[in-house]
């Protein structure tokens, strides 16, 4: 295909790139998902993924002077070849209804249910291919449920007496991803798609097993479900309601059955996104897992009263149904075998804290499973130059197995490999420069944004924090240490700096409007700084419009510094950390995920800029209520002035962003007991001396390649590659599963016959 492309002048990449993204999710939690599939596959494990096929993914982002505008994100407004439509596994998914009750034969109550809703959920199947360089690859599936194409959904009698929002509400059902990352905002339509998710695949899991085997209670043998957050957490309730109705199998036996099935990934200890549904609303929409929802939280308090007796204050704690709130964390423990955290500092904080009553109960649940990313994409596709640097040293093993990529370091110190590798560094940032200029030209058409990027060069410092932008990822202690840089710099202009270019980007949640004024504040600063004739010497800072997957994919192979600089304790692993790692960057960052197991890795000597206050100070600190924040500020006068520069006009244009900053100086002194919940002026005097151990390093490049290829040798375990191996024998006990020949003809034969791009 290149070979032909190359011939008709066109680029191969440049076509690719054409292709939209896959945005159906937000953030960290579904491209995780995305590199454990591009794993499960290469590794032939027998899996397939479910979710939704949101008509509208993640929204685009547009910034207007600053201002995060969303726009829809239109992706299958062309044809999408990748799908195939399969009507043959269609299910149909039933809300509200009267419940009827009856027993079953081992006189345990059951439910029928009349008058019910029922939605059509369609499946759209995407072939995950596994990378292989022979013929035996594995091709998984993605399935996705969409409920748009049915027309049974639309209620057409409601429409026409005039009830049109209500006659939508299932054709629309899959039609927008909420847009929240790490945080949960508890809304009717999002609990039917949840539940449409669970029901529509577990009917589909069922009927397969059923399809290969005839008792239904041998299901534990051969299925295994692993519930990724809790938004899947219904599971447990409906698998108890199909096996004791449908399937006649009595309460008990059911329980020990679906605890066999199902585990549970938690990827986030921060209060707002945990899962909580109001009791009336599950009771209204689903009426018999509800039923189910209440007996299993009966079981679970009984199990409590009889170990810890009289502790009633445990039993609230710990019970499914408390305060008319059903917690869907308690939900997923409690009908799990296995339950993990992301990286061994936020599994022990799972013990320690969040689940720390579960743990006392049940400690044999709870395991580890590091995060990974997919070295396929994102040093392989992403970074063919220093791909071409790897095989030259230590050949193509990496790509299958990513401990080989250790192998690089005995490399780091060689002058050649560190000249070799500062030069395709300095090409990729020249590619992404090229890129950022050309994509603002498209949209700004030469504005006075676009100076800023345009006229940076290559053998700046290229400091870039890529990710959703929230309170507790700090992008607020990264502009303070903007503004820190640019004020020393006004005060000593004469003085010799290291160049930088500061690269942010990320969305924020439409409603989340702190995080919206962080985006702001970058744009005031960058405005500022870009157009003075001094500091723009030495500095320039830029916010990368939407952010995406395909933009990370040029970023990071661009990347210098990498900043993952959330407060310790509260990023659950990171994955972005590991893509910048694998390419080459340094990392400046807290003892927070997984960047705790990276630092190991590549060991103290070769992770300089490690800062911050650590995960167990922090939660000390929080319990006690003792930080203030104004005592630092009154303290350090670099800090103050550095504050002060948001609320004293420096950098803002006009009342509305005069306001926009104000609020987030609010957010780090007054905010009545709660000023600066994120720690952020605790770290930052520290953090500022750090980036000058960063300047002080890149002034000698050989020993900056040379640490950088030492971060590339570290990174070994942390492939989706290695984390899948270690949810198949902690959490699944499955061994791969290569297909036949003949499996995999009959998939070609079937994806043959929906191939609309003709290939034969
Ligand atoms: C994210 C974590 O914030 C991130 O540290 C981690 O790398 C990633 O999951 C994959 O494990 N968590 C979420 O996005 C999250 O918990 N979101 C849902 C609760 C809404």
């Amino acid at each position: 295909v290149k070979c032909i492309l190359k011939k008709m002048n066109r680029d191969y990449k440049t076509i690719l790139r054409m292709e939209p993204d896959v945005g159906i999710g937000n953030g960290g939690l579904g491209r995780l998902a995305s590199c454990l599939m591009d794993s499960l596959a290469m590794l032939q494990y027998p899996a397939l993924g479910y979710g939704m096929r949101y008509q509208y993914g993640i929204f685009e982002q547009d910034l207007w002077c600053g201002v995060q505008v969303e726009r829809p994100d239109n992706w299958l407004l062309t044809q999408n070849p990748w799908e195939f439509r399969r009507d043959c596994h269609a299910q149909n998914v039933h809300f509200e209804g009267t419940i009827i009750p009856k027993t079953n034969s081992h006189g345990d109550e059951v439910y029928d249910i009349a008058d019910y809703d029922e939605v059509r959920a369609l499946p759209y199947d995407f072939p995950i291919l596994g990378y292989g360089a022979n013929k035996n690859f594995s091709v998984l599936t993605l399935r996705l449920w969409s409920t748009k194409e049915s027309p049974r959904n639309f209620h057409l009698q409601k429409f026409n007496a005039g009830q049109i929002d209500e006659a939508g509400e299932n054709t629309l059902l899959t039609d927008v991803l909420y847009p929240n990352d790490n945080h949960e905002i508890g809304k009717r339509i999002r609990l039917k798609q949840e539940f449409l998710l669970v029901s529509a695949s577990l009917q589909d899991i069922v009927q397969n097993y059923l399809g290969a085997s005839k008792d239904i209670t041998g299901i534990a043998d051969k299925v295994r479900i692993q519930i990724n957050d809790t938004h899947p957490a219904l599971v447990v309730a409906e698998l108890m309601r199909t096996l004791t109705k449908d399937h006649e199998i009595a309460w008990g036996k059911a329980l020990e059955i679906t605890r066999e099935c199902c585990s549970y990934t938690n990827h986030t200890i921060l209060k707002e996104a945990l899962e909580e549904w109001n009791e009336h609303r599950i009771e209204k929409l689903l009426p018999s897992q509800y039923k189910v929802l209440q007996r299993l939280n009966g079981d679970l308090c009984q199990e409590i009263r009889k170990r810890f007796p009289n502790d009633e204050s445990k039993l609230r704690r710990m019970s499914i149904i408390e305060g008319g709130q059903i917690k869907m964390a308690h939900l997923s423990i409690f009908g799990s075998h296995r339950v993990n955290g992301v990286a061994k500092l936020h599994s022990e904080i799972l013990k320690d804290s969040i689940f720390k009553d579960f743990y006392e109960m049940y400690p044999e649940r709870f395991v580890n499973v590091t995060n990974g990313v997919t070295q396929r994409r994102w040093l392989l596709f992403a970074n063919p130059k220093l791909c071409a640097f790897l095989e030259k040293r230590i050949g193509n093993g990496w790509i299958t197995d990513f401990s080989k990529i250790k192998g690089i370091a005995s490399y780091a110190s060689d002058k050649e490999s560190q000249e070799e590798f500062l030069a395709i560094k300095k090409e990729n940032k020249q590619a992404l420069l090229d890129f950022l200029c050309k994509d603002m030209k498209e949209k700004h058409w030469g504005g006075k944004d676009l100076k800023a990027v345009c006229f940076c060069d290559s053998d700046a410092l290229f400091d870039v924090q890529v990710k959703r932008v929230h309170e507790y990822k700090r992008q607020l202690m990264n502009a303070l240490h903007v503004i820190m840089r640019f004020q020393e710099i006004k005060e000593n202009p004469d003085a010799n700096y290291v160049k930088r270019f500061v690269l942010i980007g990320g969305k924020a949640a439409p409603g989340y409007t702190l995080a919206k004024n962080i985006i702001r504040l970058f744009y005031c600063l960058g405005r500022a700084i870009n157009q003075d004739p001094i500091a723009s010497k030495f500095i320039k800072v830029h916010y990368i419009e939407n952010y995406n997957v395909s933009k990370a994919e040029i970023i990071i192979p661009a990347t210098d510094l990498s900043e993952q600089i959330s407060t310790a304790g509260m990023e659950a692993s990171g994955t972005g950390n590991m893509k910048f790692a694998m390419n080459g960057a340094l990392t400046i960052g807290t003892d927070d995920g997984a960047n705790v197991e990276m630092r190991e890795e590549v060991t103290d000597k070769y992770w300089p800029f490690l800062f911050g206050s650590s995960a167990s100070t922090n939660i000390k600190i929080h319990h006690e209520k003792s930080y203030n924040p104004r005592d630092i500020y009154d303290k350090n006068p670099k800090i103050k002035k550095a504050v002060d520069a948001l609320q004293d006009r420096t950098f803002v244009e006009n009342d509305a962003e005069h306001e926009a900053l104000y609020s987030l100086y609010q957010t780090l002194l007054e905010n009545h007991g709660f000023a600066d919940r994120y720690f952020v002026l605790k770290d930052l005097d520290d953090y500022y001396n750090t980036q000058k151990k960063v300047d002080a390093l890149y002034q000698t490049p050989n020993k900056w390649a040379e640490y950088a290829i030492q971060n590339m040798a570290g990174m070994g375990n942390f492939s989706t590659d290695h984390s899948i191996t270690n949810y198949a024998e902690t959490i699944w006990n499955v061994k791969p599963l290569p297909p036949s020949e003949e499996e995999l003809e009959a998939v070609r034969q079937e994806y043959l016959e929906n191939d609309r791009c003709r290939i034969i």
